[in-house]
C-alpha cells in the first residue's frame, strides 16, 4: 500500500533523473489538473440542470469521491474506499428508501459527480499544496450548482481541511462544525505532515473556517489533543463521559449566526465491533443508532459533510463496514437534501 504514496514522487524523480525540463513536466501537470477540474465542473452542472428541471428542491445532496490515502500516518487503504461506498448505497440488500422516508432514486435527493482523480494527479508528481487546491476547487464547483451540496466520500481524514475550507470560503464565513471521530485530529503536525489525517482540524481552526468545533466520540486523546483542544476552544465530548452527555448530544442545535453546518464523520467514531473496516481499532465508541440518534435530531441547515477512514483493505469478507458506511451517507444525504 505504501507504493500508492510513494508512485507520483517516483515518477517524478524517474523524469529528473532523464533531464526532462521542469517546466514541460508543470504544463503537463496543469493540463491533467485541468481536465480533472473539468470532469467535475461537467459532471456537477449536468446534475445541478437535472435537479433544477425538477424543481421544488432547496437542498440536494451531491457526492463527491476523494479516493486519497497517502496522508494517512498508518494504513492508506482509505484510497480505495468512493467506489467501495457506492456500490455498497445500491446493494440489492436493502431498499432505496431511508429511515425517515426520502427516496435516494429521486436527484433531488441524491447525485453522484464521480470521483476526483486523485492516483492520476498524484503520478504527475503533483505535490499536497497543489492537490489540495484541487479537491477545494472541485468541492466549490459543486457549490456553485444551486441547490446541490457535497457530500465528499473520503479518502482518510485529510481531505475534511480542503473540503471545509472551500465551504467556508464559498459562503462567505464560519460554518459550526459536528466531527464525530474516535481522535480529534488536531495535531500541530503528525511525523513532520501538516497535512496529516492527524492534523486536519488544526488547520481548519487556525484558518478560521469554523466558529464551533463539537468532537463526539472521543477516545484516544493524548496532552497535545487536549491542549490544542483548548487553544482552539474545541468542544471535545470524550466516550468515557457519553451516558452523561448524550441528552445534549442527542438534541443539537448548531450553525445559527453562521453559514450552517458541517459534519464530518470519520468511521473509527464507530465502536470496532459495528465498523471493523477502518485503520484505527479503537473499542468503546458509538453504536450506530448513538450516531444515528444524533444525526436525526439535529437542527440546523447542512450545507455539506463528509464520510471518511474507511479502508476496505480492513473490512469483512462480506463488506460489512462498507455497507455501515453506505448507512450513514444514505442518511446524511436524506438529512441534508430538502
Ligand atoms: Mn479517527
Amino acid at each position: 500500500m505504501s507504493i500508492i504514496g510513494r508512485r507520483g514522487i517516483h515518477f517524478l524523480r524517474k523524469l529528473s533523473a532523464e533531464n526532462v525540463p521542469s517546466d514541460l513536466i508543470e504544463k503537463g501537470q496543469s493540463r491533467l489538473i485541468d481536465a480533472s477540474l473539468t470532469l467535475i465542473r461537467e459532471s456537477a452542472k449536468l446534475r445541478g440542470e437535472l435537479v433544477r428541471a425538477l424543481g421544488g428542491s432547496v437542498a440536494s445532496t451531491s457526492l463527491l469521491g476523494v479516493p486519497l490515502g497517502h496522508n494517512s500516518s498508518f494504513l492508506q487503504g482509505p484510497a480505495f474506499a468512493p467506489p467501495r461506498i457506492r456500490e455498497a448505497i445500491w446493494c440489492g440488500s436493502t431498499n432505496s428508501t431511508t429511515e425517515e422516508g426520502k427516496e435516494l432514486r429521486d436527484p433531488r435527493v441524491l447525485t453522484d459527480v464521480g470521483d476526483i482523480p486523485i492516483q492520476e494527479i498524484r503520478d504527475c508528481g503533483v505535490e499536497d499544496d497543489r492537490l489540495m487546491n484541487v479537491v477545494s476547487e472541485s468541492v466549490k464547483l459543486v457549490m456553485e450548482q444551486d441547490p446541490l451540496r457535497p457530500l465528499v466520500l473520503g479518502g482518510d481524514h485529510s481531505i475534511s481541511y480542503p473540503v471545509v475550507r472551500a465551504v467556508s470560503e464559498k459562503l462567505g464565513g464560519p460554518v459550526d462544525i459536528l466531527h464525530l471521530d474516535a481522535h480529534p485530529d488536531i495535531y500541530d503536525a503528525f511525523e513532520g505532515n501538516v497535512y496529516s489525517h492527524a492534523s486536519s482540524f488544526a488547520r481548519i481552526m487556525e484558518g478560521g473556517y469554523a466558529r464551533r468545533l463539537l468532537q463526539v466520540g472521543i477516545r484516544s486523546i493524548n496532552i497535545e489533543g487536549r491542549e490544542q483542544g483548548k487553544r482552539f476552544g474545541v468542544e471535545q465530548y470524550e466516550m468515557r463521559t457519553f451516558s452523561r452527555d448524550r441528552h445534549f448530544l442527542e438534541n443539537l442545535k448548531l450553525g445559527e449566526g453562521v453559514k450552517g453546518v458541517y459534519i464530518s464523520i470519520d468511521v473509527d467514531c464507530l465502536d470496532p465491533a459495528f465498523a471493523p473496516g477502518v485503520s484505527h481499532f479503537e473499542p468503546g465508541g458509538l453504536s450506530f443508532r448513538d450516531v444515528l440518534n444524533i444525526l436525526h435530531n439535529l437542527q440546523g441547515d447542512i450545507v455539506a459533510a463528509d464520510v471518511v477512514e474507511f479502508n476496505p483493505q480492513r473490512d469483512t469478507v462480506d463488506g460489512m463496514t462498507a455497507m455501515v458506511a453506505a448507512k450513514l451517507v444514505r442518511e446524511l444525504a436524506a438529512k441534508i437534501s430538502k
